[in-house]
């Protein structure tokens, strides 16, 4: 939790989806700093509401649930759904069927702006030795990294015709720690995630944008020229976890595709099995 808030401009009313899964976690008592409730969703099980909470259950791919879940909302950050790769149906239910139910309940309860947690993995199959940005073409890793594709393009357009914004998240690795080579380039901070999520939810004007989210790493892969009016500045650095890094994973296999593409283990991982 950053020490003074990022910023400090406060919602009425702001939704984390996805609230149980790892992020949602890191983020749930994150965001109370900046708004008066902060309403918190997920399927099933989440801890009960604090002081300045809601606790809301509903399923991305039930309309009616996700229309009352959006009711009176200032803004939403998009947490929930599929968040690794998976046989296509819960990938079909959580992150289509989820996202056109969230983006229509959004138009309908008149809610402005979303912050959405896209993923790497939507340029996964890009290599290693190259550097993406934000307006190359999507080569997605699998079925996850489609999804979430999908979900960009899906904010695309309700921007373009009902002025939704949304600043679509290509998170990296948001771990505690790097935990391995490849996570040198991808890793994403808990402290650089939630400057992230607020320089998303309070840039004045964002449309349909597109941002990686990594860490203030010396390697890296991507390039965030075009979205430098989110003013996002990352403060941390994979860097301070380079040599105990290193020294646990001294070699990399070259002919690997793991070691090749961006997407790392993602891009060989069967849909149709654990992976
Ligand atoms: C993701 O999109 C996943 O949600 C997460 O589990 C990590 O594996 C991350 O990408 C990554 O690329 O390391």
């Amino acid at each position: 939790m950053l020490s003074t808030p990022a910023s400090p401009i406060r919602f009425p009313r702001l939704l984390l989806t996805g609230a149980g899964g790892n992020l949602g976690k890191e983020l749930r008592p994150r965001l109370k700093a900046y708004c008066d409730v902060l309403r918190v969703s997920h399927r099933r099980d989440l801890e009960p509401a604090t002081t300045g909470e809601e606790v809301q259950l509903a399923s991305l791919e039930d309309k009616d649930q996700m229309m009352a879940l959006l009711d009176g909302v200032s803004a939403v950050v998009h947490m929930g759904g599929v968040s690794t790769e998976q046989p296509w149906d819960p990938i079909l239910a959580g992150n289509i069927v989820g996202m056109v139910n969230l983006y229509e309940a959004a138009r309908i309860q008149g809610v402005q702006r979303i912050v959405f947690a896209s993923s790497n993995h939507v340029t996964g199959f890009y290599r290693q030795d190259e550097v993406v940005n934000t307006r190359m073409p999507p080569k997605p890793d699998g079925f996850y990294g489609l999804s979430k594709a999908f979900g960009e393009d899906l904010a695309q357009l309700y921007w373009d015709r009902w002025g939704i914004e949304t600043v679509s998240l290509r998170i990296g690795s948001s771990y505690a720690e790097p935990k391995d080579r490849r996570m040198l380039a991808t890793w994403l901070s808990f402290d650089d995630l939630e400057r992230l999520v607020v320089a998303a939810l309070t840039a004045p004007i964002v449309g349909h944008s597109i941002v990686y989210g990594m860490s203030d790493n010396q390697t890296t892969w991507w390039d965030n020229t075009h979205a430098k009016h989110i003013g996002y500045r990352p403060l941390d650095s994979s860097d301070v976890f380079r040599s105990a890094v290193e020294a646990r994973q001294q070699t990399v296999d070259g002919k690997d595709p793991a070691t090749i593409y961006q997407g790392g283990a993602f891009v060989k991982a069967s849909p149709h099995g654990p992976g």
